[in-house]
C-alpha cells in the first residue's frame, strides 16, 4: 500500500519574533524597592473587595530579582523576543521631574541581560501601573496626564534607546478607560462613563504625544507602535438590532483608538451615541493631529470573541461575559447592548476559545490598513494547572490553544495580513489584576509561596515551534 504524503506543516518566516510576554506590575514585584512608589494598582489592592483574597503585586513573581533565572528560561525555551513593560512609578515616582536611576538602570540590566541571550526585548511604555500621585492630581480623564506621559516616555526612551528597537506607548488603553473609570474593576476603580471617555481620548493623546516625544530621542531605526486588545464582534442573530449591537461595541470598543490613532479622527457614530452623555469638548482643535501619528507596527492583543445583541435579554451575567464583570457598564453609549457567552470550549477565565476571532481581526486590519505590519503581542489562556507527581505540570489544551491560534495567524498570513511576531500571554504565571493569583496563564507554571518556576509541557511544545519555525501539531491531534 503506498503512503500518502504527509501534507507540509504551516511554516512562519524567518525572521518572525516567537515571544512570551509579561507586565510590570503583574511579575516585577519589589514594590517598594529602589525608590519606585505605589500606582494606581498597589491603592487598588489595598482596598478591600477590589482583588480577590485581597493579593496584591508586592511580590508577584519576583521578576526584579529573578529576571536572570527568567531570561535563561527564555532562552531554554527557544523565545527570540520578550515583551515586557516599564513601570512608570519606579522611573519616575511622582509622575513627574527626573528619572531615578536605580529604576532605569533595572530595565538596562533587563535589556542587557535579553540580547546577550540573543532575545529581542519589547517595550511597553505603560501597562497600567498609573503613578498614584497622577491620580490624585486627576488620573487619565484629566488632560494633563497625557503631557506627563510624553515627558516620561521621552525619559525612558533616551535612556533605553541604545538598547531597545521595539516600542509600544499603550497596553491596551480600553482596559485604562472603560475598566479603570467605567466599569471600575480595575484600578483606579471609578465608575463615570463620562470621566472613561475623557480617559480614552487623553490615552489617545498620550499615545500621539509620546510618539513624537519617543521619534526625538530615539535612533531613526526604533520600530513605534501600540497594543491594542480589539474586540472580534460577532452579532448574536442576524437582526438589525444585532447588527446595530455589533456597529455600537466596534465604535466604544475598537474604533475609538483605531479611529483617532490610525485614521485621525473619531468615528462620528461614537460621538452620537455618547452626545447624551458629552459634547467632547474635551477634544481640543489640533488634538486628532497630535494622535494620527504614523506608526510601524500595531500590536492586537487577543483572547476571545465577543457576542453581542441588540437588547439586554438572556445576556449571560457580568463576569462570564469575557469583560471582567462589575456593575457599572464600560460600555458608554451602549447600554442596550447584551453580551452573550460565546459558544464553544471555555478557559478558566469563562472565555471561549475560538481562533477565528484572531483571523477576523487581523484580516480586517490588513485590509483597512494594508501599509502597516501587525504583531499578536497577547494570546493565551488561564487554565486551572497543577504541579504532578513527577514533578511535571502537563496543560495540553494550553498547547491547544496556542497551537489553534497561531494556525489562525498563519491563515491571516496566506489572507494577506502582514504579521511579524507572536507573544504568549505570558511567561509566567503571574497576579491576574482583580483575580490576583487564582488565574493562571503561564507557559511556565510559577509556585506562589516558594517562587519556583517549572516550564508547563505547553512551553515545551512552544519551544519546538519556535525552534523549527514550524507548527506541528500537539501530540495527541
Ligand atoms: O493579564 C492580562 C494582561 O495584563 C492584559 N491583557 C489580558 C491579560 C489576561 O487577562
Amino acid at each position: 500500500m503506498a503512503l500518502t504524503p504527509a501534507a507540509p506543516l504551516p511554516r512562519f518566516p524567518a525572521g518572525f519574533l516567537w515571544g512570551a510576554a509579561t507586565s510590570a506590575y503583574q511579575v516585577e514585584g519589589a514594590a517598594a524597592e529602589d525608590g519606585r512608589t505605589a500606582s494606581i494598582w498597589d491603592t487598588f489592592c489595598r482596598t478591600p473587595g477590589k482583588v480577590f483574597q485581597g493579593h496584591t503585586g508586592e511580590v508577584a513573581v519576583d521578576h526584579y530579582h529573578r529576571f536572570r533565572e527568567d531570561v535563561r528560561l527564555m532562552a531554554e525555551l527557544g523565545l527570540t523576543a520578550y515583551r515586557f513593560s516599564v513601570s512608570w512609578p519606579r522611573v519616575q515616582p511622582t509622575g513627574r521631574g527626573p528619572a531615578v536611576q536605580q529604576g532605569l538602570d533595572f530595565y538596562r540590566r533587563l535589556a542587557d541581560e535579553l540580547l546577550a541571550a540573543g532575545i529581542t526585548p519589547v517595550a511597553t511604555l505603560y501597562h497600567w501601573d498609573l503613578p498614584q500621585e497622577l491620580e490624585s492630581a486627576g488620573g487619565w480623564p484629566g488632560r494633563s496626564t497625557a503631557e506627563r506621559f510624553a515627558e516620561y516616555a521621552a525619559l525612558v526612551g533616551e535612556a533605553l534607546g541604545d538598547r531597545i528597537g521595539h516600542w509600544s506607548t499603550l497596553n491596551e488603553p480600553w482596559c485604562s478607560a472603560f475598566l479603570g473609570y467605567g466599569s471600575g474593576v480595575h484600578a483606579p476603580g471609578r465608575t463615570d462613563p463620562v470621566a472613561a471617555l475623557r480617559a480614552a481620548h487623553h490615552l489617545n493623546l498620550g499615545h500621539g504625544r509620546a510618539v513624537t516625544a519617543l521619534r526625538g530621542v530615539l535612533p531613526a531605526t526604533a520600530r513605534l507602535s501600540v497594543a491594542l486588545n480589539l474586540h472580534a464582534l460577532r452579532p448574536l442573530t442576524g437582526s438589525a438590532a444585532d447588527q446595530d449591537a455589533v456597529r455600537r461595541i466596534d465604535a466604544v470598543g475598537n474604533r475609538v483608538f483605531l479611529g483617532p490613532m490610525l485614521e485621525g479622527a473619531y468615528p462620528e457614530d461614537l460621538l452620537a451615541d455618547t452626545a447624551h452623555l458629552t459634547d467632547w469638548a474635551f477634544v481640543r482643535p489640533g488634538d486628532h493631529k497630535e494622535i494620527h501619528q504614523p506608526l510601524d507596527w500595531l500590536g492586537v492583543n487577543y483572547y476571545t470573541p465577543t457576542v453581542v445583541s441588540g437588547t439586554p435579554e438572556g445576556a449571560a451575567p457580568a463576569r462570564e461575559d469575557g469583560h471582567g464583570g462589575g456593575t457599572a457598564s464600560p460600555w458608554p453609549g451602549a447600554d442596550q447592548v447584551g453580551f452573550h457567552r460565546a459558544p464553544g470550549e471555555r478557559t478558566a477565565m469563562g472565555w471561549a476559545v475560538d481562533p477565528t476571532g484572531l483571523h477576523q481581526l487581523l484580516t480586517g486590519l490588513a485590509h483597512r490598513h494594508p501599509e502597516l505590519p501587525l504583531m499578536v503581542t497577547e494570546n493565551g489562556a488561564a487554565y486551572h494547572d497543577e504541579v504532578g507527581e513527577d514533578g511535571g505540570v502537563d496543560d495540553p489544551e494550553r498547547t491547544a490553544y496556542l497551537h489553534a491560534h497561531l494556525a489562525a495567524i498563519h491563515r491571516a498570513a496566506a489572507d494577506g495580513a502582514d504579521v511579524r511576531g507572536y507573544f504568549a500571554w505570558s511567561l509566567l504565571d503571574n497576579f491576574e489584576w482583580a483575580y490576583g493569583y487564582e488565574k493562571r496563564f503561564g507557559l511556565v507554571h510559577v509556585d506562589h509561596s516558594t517562587l519556583t518556576r517549572t516550564p508547563k509541557s505547553s512551553a515545551r511544545w512552544y519551544a519546538g515551534v519556535a525552534r523549527s519555525g514550524e507548527l506541528h501539531p500537539p501530540v495527541g491531534l
